[in-house]
């Protein structure tokens, strides 16, 4: 089939300054919200600080009904995300401003699995160690041609035995996973590509325009429809936590029928509920 001439029309980018971050930048446009990694000078290493406003930032965009769809960067084009801050990593854990040892980056990945809005990691440069396991928690990965890949958690004392390892496997399979953990090796692009570990490999200057058209085409199609696919993909994986957010969408949609609206009514006009006009399907 030939594909259509596309158009990549440019996208008016409007900076959210009101969270006041200090390590990130938000941007939202179209119904799209960019949230990029802004620490250029350490290849985008995230410190404790980084990730409560990466937190911060993705809840906005989950809650804000006029985004549909989340796009995952790190500023400038030599880094994605070089993992956890080395510089700032003590004898139990990375340590924030204060002193205290803690990253929740572990808590950052459950939420862009969960949040039920597709979320595309935009990868320019390196995604390493931690920022590696960011991109393949993201729902889909377009990386530029200068991308690199890997894990260095062997090498530098550190392992991710959740998603970090788990979610590998079933991406790229278990061999794959293995020696991508145990040899601690840095890929580029194309071979990312066809491990099947980024969706699609662009020149650097086409990254964004890319990322943005793919964007484009998700906000065209049936929000429920999207919701409920990124939850199924995760339901199997994640035991009664996948089954919850399933479970959840359901709930959601029954909201919305006039029968689960006429429990809420009786109980309000303080009658017995009917549920005589509702057929029960086969
Ligand atoms: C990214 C690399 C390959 C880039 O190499 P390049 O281009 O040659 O640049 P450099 O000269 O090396 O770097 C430029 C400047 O940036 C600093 N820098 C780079 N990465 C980091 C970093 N991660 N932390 C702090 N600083 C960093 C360099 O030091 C340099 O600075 P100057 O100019 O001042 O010398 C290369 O830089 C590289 O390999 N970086 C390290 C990658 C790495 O090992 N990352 C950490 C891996 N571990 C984690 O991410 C932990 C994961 C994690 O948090 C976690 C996950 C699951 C469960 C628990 C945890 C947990 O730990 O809590």
């Amino acid at each position: 089939m030939i594909e259509p001439q596309v158009d990549f029309p440019p996208i008016a980018w409007e900076a959210i300054t009101a969270p006041g971050y200090q390590d990130i930048l938000m941007h939202q446009a179209e119904g799209i919200a960019k949230i990029s990694i802004n620490r250029p000078e350490v290849r985008n290493a995230f410190r404790p600080e980084t990730v409560l406003e990466l937190i911060d930032a993705f809840h906005r965009a989950h809650l804000d009904p006029g985004v549909g769809v989340i796009i995952l960067t790190g500023a400038g084009e030599l880094a994605f995300c070089s993992g956890g801050d080395q510089r700032i990593r003590g004898d139990g854990g990375y340590r924030d401003a204060a002193g205290t040892e803690h990253l929740n980056v572990l808590e950052l990945q459950r939420q862009i699995r969960s949040l039920p809005k597709p979320v595309v990691a935009m990868v320019a440069g390196y995604a390493i160690g931690g920022g590696h396991v960011l991109h393949l928690i993201c729902d889909l990965s377009i990386a530029a041609e200068n991308a690199r890949f890997g894990q260095t958690g062997p090498k530098v004392g550190s392992f991710d035995a959740g998603f970090g390892a788990g979610q590998m496997a079933r991406t790229i399979g278990l061999k794959r996973a293995k020696e991508i953990w145990f040899l601690c090796r840095q890929y580029d692009a194309q071979e990312a590509l066809q491990m099947g570990l980024v969706n699609t490999v662009v020149p650097i200057a086409e990254l964004e325009t890319t990322t943005v058209d793919w964007c484009r085409q998700m906000l065209r199609h049936s929000p429920t429809a999207l919701r409920l696919l990124k939850a199924a993909f995760n339901a199997d994986s994640d035991g009664l936590a996948g089954i919850q957010e399933l479970a959840g969408n359901a709930t959601g949609l029954f909201y919305q029928t006039a029968e689960a609206q006429e429990g809420r009514d009786a109980f309000l006009e303080k009658r017995a509920p009917d549920f005589g006009p509702f057929r029960r399907r086969p």
